[in-house]
């Protein structure tokens, strides 16, 4: 092999893993198959250029490519043929999830809808709502009764039985998918459980499959690792590791039931890549890959986003190229901006949460200046193209402030102190909050902590206060309106509340995120069409910011322009297309706020409110905005 190009090597290696499949009698008819061998073609150099800079110093790496290619080819003989076509179809659309008619929303089955025959019968709901897409939270088997809502997965190939089966998971996919509603799971791949059986083996002491996690026999490893690591879930242990009961200590990042995979082992690669290929062919068309941040390790790092991360998720994805081409990663790294923008590429995650402006939004709220959220749209906004972020209000987590601290100190701001701030007024400490958040991983030793709390609960309809609906619905606008998927907290559109009823479940009493994971709020449901009731109005306030974003072509498509307002309550942005221009002014004071007339020298004069029907003349006073007031205006 020597002084061969890479792509000489490459081709030598395809060569040698086709031969070896076509020698194989089990799945050598994938060579015959035409639509495989072009994707194989097109992805093989990538994948095989990753795998060898990963594992390429290993003895085995030649017969561990050649088990993976024989992986992905007996996946694609299974793959059914609707989820072909369709494979075909994203194929020649690939950026459909940047369409304006895109709206998402998640939900726990259990207390959503009971179980997945629950789902089923609300796809109604969904459809009237306007859903294209809906993650429902792990719903894989777990452990009882400590699971992580779900994050500490037992197996994934099996529904956890009081939900449903894998039969079931399949038809529900295909139904949702008739209804125009792409299903979305999470892969928790940078753990499992502790009672896989993986995971078991390991702990019986079964080599083969204490490589699987990353097991130390006593401290020396583990102390040096964490001289370095942070501490995610304080409350729970202290440091990365956790002890076994035969004395060896495993990585355990999160709880201590949630043990980290070592994929320095390509075992698991394999192992984890079976997995993801298995639930691709149920018709699974979304993954939200879990926790990215953390699936890499290295001694004196952070172990956080080091670029083997990226590689092992370039892979998955490449995988996916080969064999279940419609499917599409969202990355879920709430970390530094810096950071999280390094998950987003075609080749890696093709959509991200987007952490930074869901937490500045709050943030806004809570100060009533929009610089920070204005310089976050400005900077770290727009996406490579074909990329786009998933914009939420809140999730099934908590808030965490993980903007840049240089980008605060640029506009005079402490992020240390800010932050104390921030978590002061959402968990009501701070004078005159309107929020009633509960913190979150509170750690004394760092003054790090996060918040906990529904959206109703932190905008203030809990305490009653003056502005709660209209924060509400504010926060939901610019969601509803940057670009990129808008996600909703199913609740949230009837406002639901705070419950703190999970103070007196034993298994959630320690975490505080299940504050805001209430069941299915059926009396607030059930009012929603009754709009002299709160719930309604919220409700009606919701549908139609989702009315208005599905017939405004201009919301399509991820980028936008900011557009100085020169008064820092009011944010503005604006949406373009060849249809025209749409300008997003959010007005974040509790009191009114006005655009001065020079500030749309540059737009033409009466323009129509989208938000209301209106005609505005902007060349007259300039635009005064009522407190908590947005306006989408159209300049044609
Ligand atoms: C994720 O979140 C999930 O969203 C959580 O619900 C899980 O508990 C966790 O992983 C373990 O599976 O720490 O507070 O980006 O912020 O991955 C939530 C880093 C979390 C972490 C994120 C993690």
């Amino acid at each position: 092999t020597m002084n061969l190009t890479s792509d000489q090597q490459a081709r030598a290696a395809q060569t040698y893993v086709e031969d070896k499949i076509d020698a194989s009698k089990d799945c050598a008819q994938v060579l015959q198959d035409r639509d495989f061998r072009t994707r194989l073609d097109v992805n093989f150099a990538t994948l095989y250029t990753i795998f060898i800079e990963l594992y390429g110093h290993r003895g085995d790496s030649m017969d561990e490519i050649v088990n993976l290619i024989s992986l992905v080819a007996r996946s694609w003989l299974d793959r059914p043929v609707d989820l072909k076509n369709l494979d075909r179809e994203r194929e020649r659309d690939p950026e459909w999830y940047m369409s304006n008619k895109m709206l998402g929303g998640v939900c726990y089955v259990d207390r959503y809808a009971g179980d997945l025959a629950g789902v089923w019968a609300k796809i109604p709901y969904f459809k009237e709502l306007g859903l294209t897409y809906l993650h429902l939270m792990p719903l894989f088997d777990c452990p009882e009764p400590l699971n992580d809502g779900g994050y500490a997965v037992t197996n994934y190939r099996k529904v956890m039985p009081s939900l449903g089966t894998i039969d079931q998971l399949k038809d529900l996919a295909t139904e949702l998918r008739r209804n125009n509603i792409s299903l979305v799971l999470d892969m928790v791949f940078n753990h499992t459980s502790n009672e896989h059986e993986w995971a078991k083996q390991a702990a019986a002491g079964n080599r083969e499959y204490s490589d699987y996690y990353w097991i130390f026999p006593d401290r020396t490893i583990p102390d040096a690792f964490e001289s370095t690591t942070r501490e995610v879930f304080p409350d729970d242990h202290r440091g990365s590791f956790i002890r076994l009961p035969d004395g060896r200590w495993v990585w355990s990042t999160f709880y201590h039931f949630q043990w980290d995979l070592n994929y320095s082992n390509p075992a698991v690669f394999r192992a984890m890549a079976g997995e993801l290929l298995f639930l691709s062919n149920l018709g699974i068309e979304v993954f939200r890959m879990d926790a990215v941040a953390f699936i890499w390790k290295q001694i004196h790092t952070r172990c956080e986003s080091l670029p083997e991360a990226h590689k092992i998720l370039r892979a998955f994805n490449c995988l996916c190229r080969i064999a279940a081409p419609l499917v599409v990663f969202k990355s879920e790294a709430i970390v530094h901006p810096d950071e999280v923008v390094g998950y987003i590429d075609r080749k890696e995650c093709h959509l991200s949460y987007n952490p930074l402006q869901m937490a500045l939004t709050w943030e806004a709220l809570a100060t009533r200046d929009t610089s920070m959220l204005s310089q976050a749209l400005e900077r770290r906004h727009n996406l490579p193209s074909g990329c786009g972020w998933v914009n939420y209000v809140r999730s099934h987590d908590d808030i965490g402030w993980t903007f840049s601290d240089d980008d605060a100190a640029e506009l005079h701001m402490d992020g240390f102190s800010h932050r104390r701030f921030l978590n002061a007024f959402f968990v009501n400490r701070h004078p005159g909050s309107f929020a009633r958040g509960i913190p979150f991983q509170d750690n004394p030793r760092t003054s790090d902590c996060r918040i906990s709390g529904t959206t109703a609960s932190l905008a203030g309809l809990e305490s009653a206060q003056e502005g709660a609906l209209e924060r509400i619905l504010l926060v939901y606008s610019i969601a509803m309106s940057t670009g990129g998927i808008p996600l909703i907290y199913l609740g949230d559109e009837v406002g639901v509340l705070n419950d703190y009823s999970y103070i007196d479940e034993p298994s959630h009493a320690h975490d505080s995120r299940w504050v805001h994971r209430p069941v299915y709020p059926a009396d607030r449901y059930a009012l929603r069409t009754n709009p002299t009731t709160l719930p309604g109005r919220v409700f009606a306030g919701i549908t139609a910011l989702i009315q208005l974003r599905k017939s405004t072509p201009e919301l399509a498509s991820g980028r936008l322009d900011c557009f100085y307002t020169a008064n820092k309550h009011v944010l503005g942005y604006e949406k373009k297309s060849q249809h025209g221009i749409v300008l997003c002014l959010a007005n974040f004071s509790d009191h009114p706020a006005l655009v001065s007339r020079d500030r749309f020298a540059a737009l033409q004069g009466v323009v129509e409110d989208l938000i209301t029907g209106h005609m505005l003349d902007v060349s007259g006073d300039g635009i005064q905005l009522r407190a908590h007031q947005f306006v989408w205006l159209r300049f044609e």
